[in-house]
């Protein structure tokens, strides 16, 4: 008798051993998302990226070549998220990456205005912020450690440079203007670039002006309203391609000719890849290129940061304008996005 209690005993003990072990979470870790503490174990550098959204052919390629750099193989955690134009969302994002301690906030800005409360919590916390693409306006420019983007103003004078040779300074021109997203630094440079070309040329005229937000439905939406007010627009100052194209369907659905030989040249942003497709096929007269590839750039920042070096506070990518009239099917093959 003895020896069976003994062994039931040994039993039980055995169970009670096992089912504390489970409990313990000595057992099969459940499957969890790598925490903080996965994440220093692996030693990876966390990167929170705000995006504003999906607007355009152009956003896409800046968040794939974001995902592509900041890769787990490469030293990265990439924790990204999309605003959908929204700058409160982006502001949540921004605080969320300061509660999780990530090392690195990078932030591509929706507008200019309204960072500095959410940027100040996270310098608060030791978090150093990239900012990306757009520019913000801040009365404390210790917010963020550095930027890389474009020179949209610059952009906006190389497009105003076409125009003028296509037209002569002495022309006079009815120009329509869809202008992107109210507030954007690349709305800002580009329509900055517009005015000072329509000073300084007096036979320019802006007919039109309205916002199609770097969409395509609204670009067309624009267009559509514009077409049905005037009969005359000469070109079409458009800033990004997704817009062009909807403004493209506006226009063939009024009758209305554009590009090489057509009543409406069209100068647009961006040279995405469809852009530059529309662009050889003569349909969109000259693109002002605006580089996505933002990736190479940040990480090369935050190597430098990393090392305890100080990168640039302002680092511009490099850009070109395409011309209907000379670009090859090989400018478009050489192209990483
Ligand atoms: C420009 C970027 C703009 C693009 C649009 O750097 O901010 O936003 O021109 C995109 O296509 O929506
Ligand atoms: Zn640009």
């Amino acid at each position: 008798m003895k020896i069976v209690k003994w062994i039931l005993l040994a039993a039980g003990t055995c169970c009670l051993m096992l089912s504390l072990a489970s409990c313990s979470g000595a057992g099969p870790a459940p499957a969890v998302t790598p925490d903080e503490s996965q994440t220093e174990a692996n030693n990876l550098i966390t990167v929170g990226f705000s995006q504003v959204g999906a607007e355009s052919d152009w956003r896409m390629a800046n968040t794939k070549s974001m995902k592509e750099t900041f890769t787990e193989a490469n030293g990265y955690k990439l924790i990204l998220k999309d605003a959908q134009q929204s700058q409160e969302k982006q502001i949540e994002a921004i605080r969320e990456f300061t509660a999780q301690k990530a090392d690195y906030i990078v932030v591509a800005p929706v507008t200019e205005e309204g960072w500095d409360e959410a940027l100040q919590e996270a310098k608060d916390a030791g978090i150093p912020v990239i900012i990306v693409d757009r520019m913000i306006k801040t009365s404390d420019d210790s917010l963020y450690t550095c930027w890389v983007g474009s020179d949209f103003r610059k952009e906006g004078e190389t497009a105003v440079a076409c125009m003028e040779n296509a037209f002569g300074s002495d022309a006079e021109l009815s120009i329509a203007h869809l202008q992107g997203s109210m507030g954007s630094s690349a709305q800002i440079g580009r329509t900055e670039g517009l005015q000072a070309g329509v000073s300084k040329n007096t036979g320019w005229n802006v007919t039109a002006r309205d916002s199609g937000d770097f969409t395509q439905v609204k670009g067309k939406e624009v267009m559509e309203r514009i077409l049905k007010q005037y009969d005359r627009i000469d070109v079409l100052y458009c800033e990004n391609d997704n817009m062009a194209f909807g403004a493209m369907e506006a226009m063939d659905e009024a009758d209305r000719t554009y590009g090489v030989g057509g009543e409406i040249t069209i100068v647009s942003f961006d040279a995405t890849h469809a852009g530059l497709v529309a662009t050889l096929e003569g349909k969109i007269n000259y693109n002002v290129e605006c580089n996505p590839l933002h990736g190479p750039r940040v990480e090369e920042i935050i190597r430098q940061l990393e090392a305890g070096n100080t990168p640039n506070k302002m680092a511009y990518v490099d850009e070109t304008v395409f011309d209907a009239a000379t670009i090859t099917q090989g400018d478009i093959d050489a192209r990483a996005y």
